[in-house]
């Protein structure tokens, strides 16, 4: 608790030197515990210079996550109810799991500086370097387990508009759980829940975004189709400022969502980009070509095919294609 407040005097002064003495009367603590909190800042990895006769001022930030700047100024119902944050997690989705299986209330959030096993769908991999967002949310909504796939739709609605305020960037849904920018994926949803019969015990909505990593972080094959928001912004991205952005659109569409499944579904269509297009669709049931028409109240893909018949896709990789087998753009 002091150490957060020397931080907050020390950034208040900005580029100005506060004494030991000055922060120990501020504090109401010895200069003995300013100095110990200073080093513990430092440990940190904030660069703070030490003048005899001067003091202490701030001379560089880590590029790290710390839960007292996201909770700054922060004001949501639901989201971050309790954050949870890691330097490094195998899976935020995993431990989310976890966590709700031992009793994880509504709105906790775990996060991590970087993955070792981020997970994608179908057992696919989500490559999970330092410089981006990897976060895991627990809810607990009272629905159908037939709606369960809207909550990913209600999380790319969330996520795009965050991307789109935070960072100016014109981000695009594709069906089910991308998010593009210019058709290059920028930001993953991987849902997973626990359910009995026709209750669900809990959802964990999982989201991925790349932010500054570097792109050579990525295999080729994945790079060619992927890209970052500091990439497209052309400038490094605040990282406590976007997820703020996302705990706060998050908190706010999952209350629409409780109320009105059909606002969410208009604000989906009216951010996503594969209604209307060509699409191929690969899933594990089901494979087929047409048009993208529409989607369903439960959030399935309604894809007309050549021949008028229009399929309904719950699941499954959409690749969006110019002509009759012409790729523009995939996974
Ligand atoms: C997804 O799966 O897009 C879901 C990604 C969810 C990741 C989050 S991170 C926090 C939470 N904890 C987890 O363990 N997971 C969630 P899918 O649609 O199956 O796409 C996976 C495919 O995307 C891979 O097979 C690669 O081709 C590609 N890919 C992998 N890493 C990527 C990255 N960082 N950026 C862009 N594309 C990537």
């Amino acid at each position: 608790m002091y150490k957060e407040k020397i931080l907050k005097l020390l950034r208040i002064s900005k580029a100005g030197f506060l004494s030991g003495e000055e922060l120990a009367r501020r504090c109401g603590i010895s200069r003995t515990m300013v100095w110990k909190h200073i080093r513990s800042l430092e440990r940190e990895g904030f660069g703070i210079e030490a003048v005899p006769s001067q003091g202490y001022r701030i001379t560089s930030e880590p590029d790290l996550l710390r839960q007292d700047d996201i909770r700054l100024g922060l004001k949501t119902k639901v989201m971050a109810s309790d954050i949870r944050l890691f330097d490094e997690a195998v899976s935020t989705n995993a431990s989310a799991m976890q966590m709700a299986a031992e009793g994880a209330g509504e709105g906790t959030v775990v996060i991590a500086e970087q993955q070792t096993g981020g997970k994608g769908r179908l057992g696919r991999k989500w490559i999970s370097p330092k410089g981006n967002l990897y976060l895991s949310v627990v809810l607990r909504p009272n629905i159908p387990l037939h709606k369960a796939p809207l909550i990913t739709l209600m999380g790319a609605v969330a996520i795009t508009s965050a991307i789109r305020s935070a960072c100016e960037v014109q981000a695009g849904i594709k069906w089910p759980n991308d998010i593009l920018v210019d058709n290059r994926k920028v930001s993953g949803l991987l849902t997973e829940m626990s359910a009995e019969q026709d209750r669900i015990r809990y959802i964990v909505l999982g989201i991925g975004v790349n932010v500054n990593m570097p792109l050579d972080e990525l295999a080729p094959e994945v790079r060619d189709r992927a890209t970052t928001l500091s990439a497209e912004a052309g400038q490094r991205i605040n990282r406590t400022t976007l997820l703020r952005s996302i705990l706060k659109d998050l908190d706010h569409w999952y209350g629409v969502f409780l109320k009105s499944e059909a606002d969410v579904l208009a604000a989906w269509t009216s951010l996503n980009v594969t209604l209307g297009k060509r699409v191929m669709i690969s899933g594990q049931s089901v494979s087929c070509e047409g048009i993208a028409r529409g989607i369903d109240p439960d959030g399935r893909l309604l894809v007309e095919q050549d021949d008028r018949v229009v399929r309904t896709i719950s699941a499954g990789d959409v690749t969006i294609v110019k002509k009759q087998g012409q790729v523009a753009s995939s996974k």
